[in-house]
């Protein structure tokens, strides 16, 4: 081989090595370089017992095998019957023997359906360690936890853990179409390949499976809910069906969105009218039809009569009528309908940010016990920052769950690095005061507030075909901490990020330390940088990329940024309190009264409650006017800091992913840069005062800035 051939296959084999770093996710499982920690985990697995053999069981054994392989650099031995000491011990409460399920009674009497626990075991005067649960799919949890133990470097010297999920749909949303594109997707094309299904199996559907798996989410929507009906038609339910097949061992349910107009554009019927006894013998064939293929379909994500989508109220009904119809459709097979409340009318004169409460909280203990509302975090939509949803705790009769947005519509898309998990632990540990003190939204949503049975947390899949999965590195822990947070949703944002960090490039305290600090500060950053102190929606149109406090020219008046800052001579913000649009009063009487009063609203929602002058005084004794201007510079100076912490992990990270995430920084920079001086340009006509000392002077005209287009950006 001549000398530039070799250096090019080198090359090859090197390049596909560091790419699969990319593709692996938190599932690294590098080898253990020191050899004390890692002796340490050889002498408590010597060997692997492994009872019960589903395909599930399967898949566990071969993901210990593989993680052990990998981190500990040999294979443990494999066995039916437990010989010796410091085995692990695999199996669920059924494929166990009697004598081990005797052991594990009085833990298997405290533990749900999917849980998982991990014990150190004395058995016969052996220390082992087992690893169970009440089923297959709670024991690869089990497997899955105790991975990623070794993966971040704990003690299994003395195990005695178990972890119950907290809710029971903890599921994605793909914004999917059929056609492969992403609606609001920023890591390339769908991972469905529809073309090819059934028959060709991508080996992304198993990883994918794999991935969410690990991290605890059990159901995934596989398209728009801005819905094709399309997907209702045996020729893409046999598609549909082959994908829950590959789901299935991993512990994941399918479900679909429907189209309200379904009935017509695929079912030959005059009108979907949910009180027409043919649309609803339609609906409940199409159930029967879809639960023959696919016994353990989860049910259907419903976005109806919202942003110009077809539902009940094109037929003079409401949500309850075009909800429960759907849900008496698929309750004989055990089905949930997830109906959003993500709604607001452009014949609604009345704050955009009351309109999914005024209509949804009448509707309290009128849906079937199958259905559950779907409520994003805040009242308008995935901005950077919105306080949280005032339906929250409001509706004691109703399962309500959430919606996170993991994909960053409105965070710079897959270009900037932010860590979304604190966004999230601020919205769950929100007081809602709906049953007093204490009652957060985390506790409303998972139950525990009122006693709901069906629960449920929904995030907007950041996920596609790039070989990354997600776009940017630091948006698959976006991913991960939604998984995390999905099944305890009273994590700690800093618990997962370290976690992540583990997982995904290294143990050395030298780069967890800065880097941790990196992720959760980068929340606060971009909202620094983008809508500091309750500012909302003020990004481009149509794309939702960069700013566009300007737009005031769009045919529905709440289209406009200029309708959500209400930028004027006197001041800024929209103002919901008692003396304005009274959105406040949305909320429990100590919530309301908290944002209601100026001196009291915390200051980071202050311009989403209230229109405040330019000369008002902060906390900070500055002006609100020099106040807005240092969080812009702020935001801008937190990104120079997040690329100076960057570049000096350079020596703990492979070099692909340390190139990537440094370019991505460069790119983030200079997009800090151009928000803070378009914001504070377009702002300045309104107060007409300088820009107070410190704050770097804008790089180019407001003209320049207006004149910007992008046609082709993403995910539109
Ligand atoms: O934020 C808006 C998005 C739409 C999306 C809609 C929704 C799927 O810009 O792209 O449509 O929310 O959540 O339904």
């Amino acid at each position: 081989m001549t000398s530039l051939k070799f250096v090019f296959l080198l090359f090859l084999i090197s390049f596909s090595a560091l790419a699969q770093k990319d593709y692996k996710l938190w599932l690294q499982y590098d080898k253990i370089a020191n050899d004390i920690i890692s002796s340490e985990y050889k002498n408590n697995i010597q060997g692997i017992v492994s009872f019960g053999n589903s395909e599930t069981s399967k898949i566990t054994i071969k993901e210990l095998e593989n993680g052990i392989v990998n981190m500990l650099g040999s294979k443990p031995e494999i066995n039916s019957e437990i010989n010796g000491e410091n085995n692990l011990i695999i199996g669920s409460h059924t494929s166990l023997n009697s004598e081990l399920r005797k052991i594990l009674k009085t833990d298997f009497d405290k533990i749900t359906n999917e849980s998982f626990i991990i014990k150190t075991i004395n058995l016969k005067n052996k220390k082992q360690i087992i690893i169970s649960g009440k089923n297959d799919i709670a024991v690869l949890y089990g497997v899955f936890n105790f991975l990623r133990l070794i993966q971040t470097h704990k003690s299994i010297q003395n195990l005695n853990i178990a972890d119950s999920p907290k809710t029971n749909i903890r599921i994605l949303n793909h914004w999917d179409n059929l056609d492969r594109t992403v609606e609001r997707g920023y890591a390339g094309f769908s991972l469905w390949n529809w073309q090819k299904l059934p028959d060709f199996i991508d080996e992304r559907y198993i990883d994918y499976a794999r991935a969410n798996a690990s991290i605890g989410i059990n159901g995934t929507v596989l398209t728009n809910v801005n819905a094709n009906a399309l997907i209702l038609t045996p020729q893409y339910l046999e598609k549909v069906e082959a994908l829950a097949n590959v789901f299935r061992p991993y512990g994941i349910k399918v479900y679909l969105t429907a189209r309200f107009s379904a009935p017509i554009e695929i079912g030959n019927l005059k009108t979907a009218d949910p009180k027409d006894t043919q649309v609803i013998k339609w609906w409940k064939d199409k159930a029967a039809e879809i639960y023959k293929r696919i016994p353990d379909f989860g049910g259907f994500l419903v976005k109806a009569n919202s942003e110009g989508q077809p539902g009940p109220q094109n037929y003079g009904r409401d949500h309850v009528d075009g909800a429960n119809m759907l849900a008496d459709a698929v309750a004989p097979f055990g089905g949930v309908i997830m109906w959003r409340a993500f709604v607001y009318s452009e014949h609604d004169a009345n704050d955009r940010a009351k309109q999914a409460y005024a209509e949804f909280q009448p509707y309290d203990g009128k849906f079937k016990d199958n259905v559950i509302v779907q409520v994003k975090n805040g009242a308008i939509d995935f901005q950077p920052r919105e306080p949280f949803h005032p339906l929250f705790g409001a509706m004691p009769k109703t399962p309500l769950m959430m919606e996170f947005q993991i994909t960053q519509e409105y965070l710079g898309f897959s270009t900037h690095l932010v860590f979304l998990p604190k966004l999230f632990q601020e919205v769950l540990e929100s007081d809602t005061y709906q049953k007093g003190k204490g009652s957060t939204v985390a506790k409303a949503i998972d139950g525990t507030l009122y006693q709901n049975k069906l629960t449920g947390i929904a995030g907007v899949s950041n996920i596609g075909n790039d070989l990354n999965w997600t776009g940017h590195p630091f948006a698959q822990a976006n991913w991960y901490g939604f998984g995390r947070l999905a099944w305890n949703p009273y994590l700690d944002a800093e618990t997962i990020a370290d976690e992540w960090l583990r997982c995904t490039f290294s143990n050395n305290e030298n780069f967890i330390k800065p880097v941790k600090n990196m992720m959760i500060e980068s929340r606060e950053a971009v909202v620094n940088y983008m809508t500091p102190l309750g500012l909302h929606h003020i990004m481009d149109t149509g794309h939702h990329y960069g700013p566009g406090p300007w737009v005031s020219d769009l045919s529905r008046p709440e289209w406009n940024p200029t309708y959500y800052h209400k930028a004027d001579k006197n001041g800024i913000g929209f103002d919901r309190s008692k003396s304005g649009t009274n959105a406040v009063s949305q909320y429990a009487p100590e919530a309301a009264n908290l944002f209601d009063n100026l001196e009291t609203c915390p200051e980071k929602d202050l311009l989403w409650f209230h229109h405040v002058s330019w000369d008002y005084k902060l906390k900070n004794g500055q002006t609100l006017w020099n106040s807005l201007a240092f969080k812009y510079q702020e935001g801008v100076d937190q990104v120079a800091e997040m690329q100076n912490v960057w570049n000096k992990s350079e020596k703990y990270v492979d070099s692909e992913r340390f190139n990537e995430v440094k370019m991505l920084l460069e790119i983030q920079q200079k997009e800090a840069k151009w928000w803070r001086d378009a914001c504070l340009l377009y702002f300045q006509q309104f107060s007409g005062k300088e820009l107070p000392a410190g704050i770097e002077k804008p790089t180019q005209t407001l003209e320049y800035f207006k004149s910007l287009k992008f046609p082709f950006a993403p995910g539109n």
